[in-house]
């Protein structure tokens, strides 16, 4: 395989290790915990693995001994930067307690446990993964592990294996069917153990115990490095108005944090949208008035930022997705599917430009949710703000040029690889894991801590998952999950935009971070996201 320069020397990159996990380690426990809501009925769900304490590590003076074991892991989801450095800190966390313990792939994400197809993760395939992006070292997918059959395939190939362990790398929902299948196993006393790894660029796998999900971190650089470029180039050219719609399937987490790193003239928030009500027509006519603001100064250029998740925040059209997302589960046949919605929410979807009314029937997700990756948000505000603003110029009331061009940075991002603060931080979760795993562990996450200081300092330990738990309405039946992370409207990284917005809206104030370097001075290569350093302030 030919290897680019940097792809050579990022190999030989040796990531950071809580100070805690460099030598002998031992465990220390906490109290008894509780789940944050709903602790009858989650107790009752989870006998076994339920009020479990918080586990921490410390320098020990005498290594733990681990008997020779294999152990299983599985990519969940969708891609995040730093998922080889998980594997790698795993692998090398086993060896480091037993040489002779075994470290095997299950292919395809959780679907290659429960049809058998995985592969022995030898010191040479981990090798040419180190450092790298990407999930193609043994694949990831979305199938749910969520059914009794499944879980006792999951045995089956286990006890072939004499698979005693098994890691799954995932989001809330991969981390919450983890916690399922850890209960499952402990009650069927079948001996194998589950640990969970806090995954997903989304950022909202977050809360008191877990400070950021793995791959966040990169993927806001490498979007706030081109927003940055895109920036750059209307400031030169100041002729286009650039709409940049993000990824983040539900939170905006990842709009914000690129807000705060660049300065754009408009960042929409979707969890303020929902808070205030917003519709449609009233997110259109801001946008609308700043375009208009910026004109009267001569500026008819400008970048304005829309979170991904945005359509199912806007009252009218989460009514709408919700009633046809109930209809398409009925009917397959689009025009027939349109006959049962309500009248109110067919005069939105008329309403709508063609091509964007056609997206939101598009096939669902496995959790039969909108794929709101492949709806064109970013074209339809352009539409509806150009609209608006012939409408404004007949009324006088705006005398610029309007021309706009809409992207899309999903893709882009998700498999970049690590930035130093992924590679440290993911390297450390795996290497950690192995540790919960050779103290009997099961039910827990990995959790690294204090992650806004230097990697020495940082805090290695382990939280019952039953703890980040509440009971929740899924697909019409109450379920025990773990609580998404929506962006909170009274925390500090939204408020830093909120004080900022309308002088960046005016101004051309816009910050350009550059692309992630690996190496150099440390506040240019290891600073962590400007959302941990203001939540952890
Ligand atoms: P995870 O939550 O599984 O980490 O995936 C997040 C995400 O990247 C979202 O941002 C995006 O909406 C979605 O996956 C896209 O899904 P797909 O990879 O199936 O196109």
């Amino acid at each position: 395989m030919n290897k680019s320069a940097l792809q050579i020397a990022r190999a030989a990159y040796q990531p950071k290790l809580p100070q805690a996990l460099k030598g002998a380690v031992a465990i220390t426990e906490g109290e008894a915990t509780q789940s944050v809501a709903d602790q009858e009925e989650i107790k009752k769900l989870f006998p076994n693995t339920y009020g479990m304490p918080v586990v921490k590590f410390v320098a020990a003076s005498k290594a733990e001994t681990l008997p020779a074991m294999n152990v299983g892991v599985i990519l969940s989801g969708g891609q995040a930067p730093g998922g080889h450095n998980v594997i790698s800190g795993i692998f090398d966390g086993l060896k480091a307690l037993n040489k002779d313990c075994k470290l095997y792939g299950f292919l395809g994400g959780p679907s290659g446990l429960i049809d058998h197809k995985y592969m022995e993760l030898t010191a040479d395939i981990i090798d040419e993964y180190r450092n790298t992006g990407g999930f193609d070292i043994i694949g990831s997918g979305r199938t749910k592990l969520e059914k009794q059959d499944q879980f006792d395939s999951g045995i089956e190939i286990c006890n072939k294996l004499g698979i005693k362990a098994l890691i799954i790398i995932g989001g809330d929902d991969s981390n919450t069917n983890a916690c399922v299948l850890a209960e499952y196993y402990l009650q069927k006393k079948c001996g194998i153990q589950v640990i969970g790894c806090p995954k997903t660029i989304d950022g909202d796998l977050k809360n008191s115990m877990i400070e950021t999900s793995f791959g966040f971190d990169t993927a806001c650089k490498v979007y706030s490095e081109v927003i940055g470029n895109i920036m750059r180039d209307a400031n030169s050219a100041k002729k286009y108005w650039h709409f940049i719609k993000l990824m983040g399937r539900s939170a905006s987490h990842i709009a914000l944090e690129c807000g705060l790193q660049t300065q754009p003239n408009v960042c929409i928030v979707s969890e303020e949208v929902e808070a205030k009500k917003m519709t449609l027509s009233q997110i259109v006519n801001d946008i609308a008035d700043k375009v208009a603001a910026r004109a009267a100064q001569g500026n008819n250029f400008g970048v304005v930022l829309i979170p991904e998740g945005l359509i199912e925040f806007i009252p009218e059209m989460k009514v709408l997705i919700s009633e046809l997302n109930d209809a398409l589960a009925k009917e397959s046949d689009v025009a027939k599917a349109l006959k049962m919605i309500s009248a109110q929410s067919l005069s939105v979807y008329n309403s709508l430009p063609e091509a964007i009314a056609k997206q939101l029937t598009l096939e669902r997700d496995p959790h039969g949710n909108v794929q709101v990756s492949l709806i064109e948000t970013e074209k339809l505000l352009i539409e509806m703000v150009k609209t608006r603003l012939a409408a404004m110029k007949a009324e006088g009331k705006y005398c610029g040029k309007f021309s706009a061009l809409g992207h899309f940075f999903g893709y882009e991002g998700r498999c970049a690889a690590p930035s130093n603060f992924d590679a440290d931080y993911c390297y450390s979760l795996g290497y950690n894991a192995a540790h919960l795993i050779a103290n009997g562990k099961s039910g827990y996450m990995s959790l690294i801590q204090n992650t806004t200081k230097p990697a020495s300092e940082w805090v290695a330990a382990g939280v019952p998952i039953t703890m980040m738990m509440n009971m929740e309405r899924r697909h019409g039946e109450m379920k025990p999950v773990i609580r998404k992370a929506l962006v909170e409207l009274d925390g500090a990284p939204f408020k830093a935009l909120a004080a900022n917005r309308d002088k960046w809206a005016i101004e051309t104030a816009y910050v350009y971070p550059g692309p992630i370097q690996y190496f150099g001075p440390s506040e240019v290569c290891d600073q962590p996201t400007k959302t941990l350093m203001l939540e952890k302030a």
